[in-house]
């Protein structure tokens, strides 16, 4: 199997797990993890044996707490445009449309590109201790990985842009309310209930499931995706971008 610097892989009993591995940064999401994310999740998608994917968060804390903030500072509108479709093509799109069904089992701070994530999966189990948001705006820069129109795609135009506009973070019982997670557990229990609702999906044909999973998919295809990476790309230019991202370094508040 191939080595990964910041995942965690294992197969058993036709799951194959991906733990994202970075705690110390809260398991945010580099250039290099998103890579290989994208080889991990094509690996596991293309054994036959690896019916389910269940994805998390290493340690307590974080599922991923967004992209990975000092390495994505210094990029400008071309870098930022063509970063966030690559990453899309290479993780958020790629997961959302993979024939193996894929549980985000989400233990801690889901933020940013880590919700992008969890949006981008099949089918999202949290912890009760999970807190969830896209805080893009309070760095200046708007979510690139999908959310702007993933997040109003499962929980309604009118949340979305409660959460995106506020940056606030929803807690796990919000998230539950709001149909964001399908299923909530304590933290301890977290795997146990991914791994139960794998073998609930095990029992059923992998054949008709990706089929079910380009027909759900094909309603949502719309411009908002190219228009999300085109402002995203916009955002690098702003002043707001760089006074957002260098306050978050600076461990200060930004001011707008
Ligand atoms: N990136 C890098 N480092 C991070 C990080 C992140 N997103 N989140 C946390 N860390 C690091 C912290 O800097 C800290 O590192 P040290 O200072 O110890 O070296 C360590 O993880 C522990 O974090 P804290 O000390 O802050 O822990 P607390 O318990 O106090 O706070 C927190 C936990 C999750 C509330 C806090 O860490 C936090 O607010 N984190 C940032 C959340 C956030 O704003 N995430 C980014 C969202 S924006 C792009 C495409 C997409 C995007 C960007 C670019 N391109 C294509 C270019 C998407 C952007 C986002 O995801």
């Amino acid at each position: 199997m191939t080595h990964y610097n910041n995942l965690l892989i294992e197969i058993k009993d036709k799951i194959g797990y991906i733990t994202i591995n970075r705690p110390k940064q809260l398991n945010a999401l580099n250039k290099q993890t998103i890579e290989e994310l994208h080889e991990a999740f094509k690996q596991l998608n293309d054994d036959k044996q690896v019916r389910t994917i269940i994805v998390t968060g290493s340690g307590e804390k974080a599922f991923v707490a967004g992209a990975d903030i000092k390495e994505f500072m210094n990029f400008d509108a071309v870098q930022g445009r063509e970063l966030a479709a690559t990453g899309q093509a290479l993780l958020f799109d790629f997961v959302e449309n993979l024939e193996t069904p894929v549980i985000a089992a989400i233990n801690g701070f889901a933020l940013g590109g880590g919700l992008e994530l969890a949006l981008a999966s099949h089918i999202r189990i949290a912890a009760d201790s999970a807190k969830m948001g896209l805080p893009e705006v309070s760095l200046g820069v708007i979510p690139g990985y999908g959310g702007t129109q993933r997040l109003a795609q499962i929980i309604g135009k009118g949340r979305a842009m409660n959460m995106i506009l506020t940056a606030d973070m929803i807690d796990a019982k919000t998230a539950l309310d709001y149909g964001l997670v399908t299923e909530l557990t304590t933290l301890e229990n977290l795997m146990e209930t991914a791994v139960n609702k794998a073998h609930r999906l095990m029992k059923n044909s992998p054949q008709a499931q990706a089929l079910a999973i380009k027909a759900v998919n094909a309603s949502y295809y719309k411009d908002g995706f190219d228009i999300e990476k085109k402002l995203f790309g916009n955002a690098f230019t702003t002043s707001d971008f760089k006074e957002g991202t260098t306050a978050f370094v600076e461990r200060r508040k930004p001011e707008f």
